[in-house]
């Protein structure tokens, strides 16, 4: 049985698209949150980017949870699996089928702003797992934590390494509202990208084929559909650049020219000079130790921690 919920509906949507980017294009330095990027052709498009040759992280989570879930699900004897930024929920049906074969699980519950996505995951689970009861909820994974179901035996995912959309003082509050909405003894299973040499890192975001670089015009795409603005996307060039410091990649939009973009909906004039870039995603690494003390001080406790030979990515199984 699968059912699809709304929390985000049309009008928080265009709410919260329209304070993003009035608060974003006229910021300096100017920048706009990644979850916009996902609308449905921003869903399809990241579905390439995973079968990049050049994007190592999900194929390296998908080996690491193919080789692990036995262990998850009997160390969690889920009965419900919440999937925080589930998309297309692909990596998700190893978990599920160790979860069923256990016995213990009843229900999966995925979240995603992208209602595309999501409403494809939720048709395609509901046939390939009649048994299970999956109810979808359109949301963001920040503001609508408290909207899903209470229960016990609860195990939230946060796969694909989207933990690392977040800085650090978002991810602090995120790890903390999290917390407080599970009940002692239950799991967040996280996954992370980690630290590693910038020239793996920096093709996985710039791929030759160029995906990523259509991925990330598409936030223009959607501005101009959606709040009746004028960005030529082909103006703007596709940045990807490796902050050894706060060791996160950042994606950007540089202008090739000097230009200006009317935002009708905002009624809003926004001046590009040539060069200026347009921040449009962080994407956090992390080391073991470092993601362990965040979740401490979260009130998570970590538990196990597996990666794959070449220590590229990270599956923390953390309990609250
Ligand atoms: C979906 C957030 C995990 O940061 O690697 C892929 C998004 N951006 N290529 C990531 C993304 C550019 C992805 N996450």
């Amino acid at each position: 049985m699968s059912v699809l919920e709304k929390h985000l509906d049309e009008q928080d949507l265009a709410r919260s698209l329209r304070d993003d980017v009035r608060v974003g294009l006229t910021a300096t330095p100017k920048s706009l949150p990644p979850k916009w990027f996902y609308d449905a052709r921003g869903s399809e498009l990241f579905e390439e980017i995973t079968r990049l040759p050049e994007y190592y992280p999900t194929r390296t989570e998908r080996s690491i949870l193919r080789e692990h879930a036995g262990a998850i699900a009997r160390i969690t004897e889920a009965k419900t699996l919440v999937e925080l930024g589930s998309g297309s929920s692909e990596k998700t049906r190893l978990l599920l089928d160790a979860m069923l074969s256990r016995g213990t699980l009843g229900s999966f519950v995925p979240l995603d702003v992208s209602e595309s996505a999501l409403s494809s995951a939720v048709d395609a689970l509901g046939l390939a797992y009649p048994g299970l009861s999956v109810t979808g909820v359109v949301g963001d994974f920040i503001r609508h934590l408290r909207r899903l179901p209470d229960g016990d035996g609860r195990v939230v995912a946060f796969l694909g390494g989207t933990i690392g959309n977040l800085v650090p003082a978002e991810r602090s509050a995120f790890l903390g509202d999290l917390r407080s909405v599970l009940h002692q003894g239950e799991w967040l299973l996280l996954g992370a990208d980690l630290v590693k040499d910038p020239g793996t890192l920096i093709p996985a975001y710039d791929d030759a084929a160029g995906v990523t670089a259509e991925f990330n015009r598409n936030v223009l795409r959607v501005i101009n559909r959606e709040l009746r603005a004028d960005f030529d996307p082909l103006a703007f060039e596709h940045v990807a650049l490796w902050d050894a410091e706060r060791e996160w990649i950042e994606m950007r939009l540089r202008s090739l020219r000097d230009q200006r973009v009317h935002v009708a909906e905002l009624d809003l004039d926004v001046a590009f000079a040539e060069g200026e870039e347009l921040r449009t995603e962080t994407s956090a690494k992390f080391h073991r130790v470092g993601l362990a003390e965040e979740l401490a001080a979260s009130g998570f406790a970590l538990r196990h921690w597996w990666s794959d030979p070449q220590d590229w990515f990270g599956v923390a199984l953390a309990q609250a």
